[in-house]
């Protein structure tokens, strides 16, 4: 059977945007595995049921592999490829596993939020209407306050700034948070930036940034893998 992997879609279903699902679709492209995509919406919960993860609290990605076995949660997706296809290594050793839990943390404790108060209400116009009202109210619910009150980007812009400063070092001396070329660190910080890409035409780095020199050579992995799916701007 073909590879599948569930991902979040807007109204527009070329317009996969998820942080999470980017990690696992540049993973897979690392490992120089096919996948076929699956439009998912937020409001189709039920059709995740397959996966046995807790049906109201359901999630993308999910991937079902050629095998027929099915995996969810994105650092688990890593781990299962890394595990089932060991050549082209993505995570590395335990110790480098560890570390990479490390970075996912990182990403979804620190540098998810200043992006999503920047974006939020790009996320939310890039949904058809039925997703748009179920993000509105989980979000709304989750943040205490509405969406349109949640959004300021002057702030995300000035708490991203102070976020970044470790990866700005970092990326000072090496070409790529995993060293010398890009693994799977690289992938989940980069899921940040392309969730941003696709959804907002917001830029959440200046030009002289020294990480825009990351980004591009991220944006340009395989072939200019990432740059497939369009940015905001082109829907
Ligand atoms: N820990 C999960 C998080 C995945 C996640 O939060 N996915 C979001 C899309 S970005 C989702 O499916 N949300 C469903 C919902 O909010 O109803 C992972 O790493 O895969």
């Amino acid at each position: 059977m073909p590879r599948q992997l569930y991902e979040l879609c807007g109204a527009d279903e070329r317009q996969v945007f998820s942080p999470y699902c980017w990690r696992v679709r540049m993973a897979l492209r690392h490992k120089g595995l096919d996948f076929e995509s699956v439009p998912w919406h937020f409001r189709d919960k039920e059709k995740l049921a397959f996966s046995g993860q807790p049906l109201a609290d359901a999630k993308v990605p999910v991937l079902v592999d050629t095998d027929g076995s099915v995996v969810y949660d994105s650092l688990a997706i890593l781990r299962h490829l890394e595990r089932t296809y060991p050549e082209r290594p993505l995570i590395g050793d335990a110790l480098a596993d560890a570390r990479l839990d490390f970075i996912c943390q990182w990403v979804d404790r620190q540098l998810n939020m200043p992006v999503f108060r920047m974006i939020v209400l790009d996320i939310f116009n890039a949904l058809d209407a039925a997703d748009q009202q179920a993000f509105r109210e989980s979000r709304e619910r989750r943040l205490g306050m509405t969406l349109e009150q949640f959004q300021d980007t002057a702030a995300g812009l000035a708490q991203l700034d102070q976020v970044l400063a470790p990866l700005r070092a970092l990326l000072q001396h090496a070409p790529f948070v995993d060293g010398q070329a890009p693994a799977a660190g690289d992938y989940v910080v980069f899921g940040v930036f392309a969730w941003a890409r696709v959804v907002s035409a917001r830029p959440l780095l200046a030009a002289d940034d020294p990480l825009q020199a990351w980004l591009e050579r991220m944006l340009g992995l395989s072939d200019g893998f990432a740059r497939q799916v369009p940015a905001a701007a082109e829907y």
